[in-house]
Order: structure tokens, then C-alpha cells, then sequence
């Protein structure tokens, strides 16, 4: 439909825009990336926008990624001058951890303030990133801390919604979102198989094929743990046809290899065949 093709840019230019008027409000960004694809989930400009703030780079569910390419990664964003943690969101150590770095982002300005015999005052951030990474998460647990002081600021701004965290850190609590665009089909398919975009975009076989001989590749071990049945000998359609068969799926008598797939897809998203990071620091 030709309505829907008009749609979506007037969407992400209208989104682009309102983050514009918000990035102004802050000192910093917490920059959200998926622990597991971290270079195809950064949004170029989302990154742009925000190019000259202060900024935090949060890989996330590292809980699901391969635990030495998360370090590996970290190095990476270090190495190109980003302050940058991984973090578990459902883990209060970790967010303690945010909120730390965060705090330590703040202190050149609360010195600068000082010195002038100012009034030291907090560090104002704001999140971003693309679907799914874990902004409301995130968001949710820095307010649940402090539930009692989410407060209301009126401004020139209208009515921005303020989540004090700490004294010295407050946090904007409408997240930055873009989608990424889909032009490069690599990294739409890593989106897929995070779930940062809908998987139905890209044909299941293709996906899962992809996704299969990558994890065979890196993570045999770990195809081996949940399915103890397959060898490395396997096929793509073969090994399918295994899972199809140990599990029942069948379709008129024959393995369901769709419903194989649609499902290896699903445990692969959700961590249940192990830690997988499906981009790798050369
Ligand atoms: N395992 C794991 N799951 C996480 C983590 N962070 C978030 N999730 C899960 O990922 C899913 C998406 O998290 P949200 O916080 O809704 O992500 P979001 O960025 O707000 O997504 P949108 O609102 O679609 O832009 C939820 O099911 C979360 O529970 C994490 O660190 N580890
Ligand atoms: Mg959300």
C-alpha cells in the first residue's frame, strides 16, 4: 500500500526532530547497544545527534552474548574514546554500575560549578537507542529507585518528565528511539536475529540458515547442548530435518523443517542455545 510506503519516513524524520529539541536538555546520552551486535545496533543518526554530548556507551544483555567478545567490544568503544560498561538490565549490580559512570560523567561539570562558587548540579541524561535494546528496562529500574521523586519540572520545555536518580544524576524519561534502516540486508539481519526488527522481513530459510552455519562456525558446543543429537557433519537441511524429528514437528507425515527453523530462531533470540555474539571483533 502505498500509504504505508509514505509512512515511515514522515515517522523517523518526525521522531529524528523531537529527539533533536530533547538532546538539548541534556549534559549526556546513555547510548544503548546490544551487547551481541553492537556495531549493526547503533543507529548513524541517533549517533549524530547526539555526536557532541557526553555520552556512555551501555552494551546490553550481555547475559546472552559470548562473555569474551563483550570484553572485546568494550575494548573496542574504549579504544575509540566512549566511556563504555556492558550490563545484565535485570541485574541491580549492573545498574549500579550505570548509575556510577553515569555520576562520573557528571563531575567535570559539577567542578566547573564549584569553582565558580556555584551551586554544584546534577548531570542530566537522556537514553537512547534502537527497538528492543532495553530502554524502558533501564528506564524503569533508575526511576523504581526513586519512584517518590519522579518529578515534574516545568519549563520552557513544557512539561519534561525528570527521574531523580541520585543528587547528582537526573534522567529524561522519554528514550530516544530510531528504527535503523533496513538498505543494508547484513545488518537487518542481525537486527532480526535479536529482535530489533520483525523477523518476518527477511524469508525464515535465509535467517536461519545464516544463523545456523554462523553458530555451527563459532559455538558448535553450544548447538551441541541443546541439541545433542546434531554432528558437524550435519547439513543446514539435514540437522533441520533432526530437530524437526526429535521435537514432532511434523506436516503430513514429513519434518516440519519451517517450524524447526521459526523456532531455532526463537531459543537463538532468547539465549536457550547459549551465549552467542553474532558480530565479532577482528
Ligand atoms: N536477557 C536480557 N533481557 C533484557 C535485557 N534488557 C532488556 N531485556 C529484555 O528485552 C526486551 C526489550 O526490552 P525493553 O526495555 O522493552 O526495550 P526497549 O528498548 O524499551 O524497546 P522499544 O520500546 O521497543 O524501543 C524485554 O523483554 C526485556 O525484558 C538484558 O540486559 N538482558
Ligand atoms: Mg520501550
Amino acid at each position: 500500500m502505498s500509504t504505508q510506503i509514505h509512512w515511515f519516513p514522515g515517522h523517523m524524520k518526525k521522531a529524528q526532530i523531537e529527539i533533536e529539541k530533547k538532546v538539548k536538555l541534556v549534559d549526556c546520552v546513555i547510548e544503548l547497544l546490544d551487547a551481541r551486535i553492537p556495531l549493526a545496533s547503533r543507529n548513524e543518526t541517533l549517533y549524530k545527534i547526539t555526536q557532541n554530548k557526553l555520552r556512555l556507551v551501555v552494551l546490553t544483555k550481555s547475559d546472552l552474548a559470548d562473555p569474551e567478545m563483550t570484553k572485546k567490544w568494550a575494548n573496542y568503544f574504549e579504544s575509540k574514546g566512549s566511556a563504555v560498561i556492558f550490563a545484565d538490565l535485570n541485574k541491580s549490580s549492573d545498574i549500579q554500575n550505570i548509575i556510577k559512570n553515569v555520576e562520573k560523567l557528571g563531575e567535570a561539570k559539577q567542578q566547573k560549578l564549584i569553582s565558580k562558587g556555584m551551586k554544584p548540579q546534577p548531570i542530566r541524561a537522556m537514553i537512547i537507542g534502537i527497538p528492543n535494546v532495553g530502554k524502558s528496562t533501564l528506564i524503569n529500574k533508575l526511576a523504581k529507585r526513586h519512584s517518590a521523586s519522579v518529578q515534574n519540572k516545568p519549563g520552557h520545555t513544557k512539561s519534561q518528565q525528570l527521574i531523580k536518580v541520585s543528587n547528582r544524576f537526573e534522567l529524561l524519561d522519554t528514550p530516544g528511539i530510531l528504527q535503523n534502516s533496513y538498505e543494508d540486508k547484513k545488518q537487518a539481519m542481525l537486527l532480526a536475529l535479536t529482535g530489533s526488527i520483525k523477523r518476518e522481513i527477511l524469508p525464515t530459510e535465509e535467517v536461519a540458515e545464516t544463523a545456523f552455519n554462523y553458530v555451527k562456525e563459532f559455538y558448535f558446543k553450544n548447538l551441541q547442548e541443546r541439541f545433542a543429537y546434531l554432528e558437524e557433519k550435519d547439513s543446514f537441511i539435514d540437522a533441520f530435518a533432526k530437530i524437526a524429528r526429535s521435537r514432532g514437528y511434523l506436516s503430513k507425515g514429513l519434518e516440519d523443517t519451517g517450524k524447526a527453523m521459526e523456532v531455532f530462531l526463537n531459543e537463538l533470540k532468547n539465549g536457550q542455545i547459549g551465549r552467542v555474539s553474532f558480530e565479532r571483533v577482528d
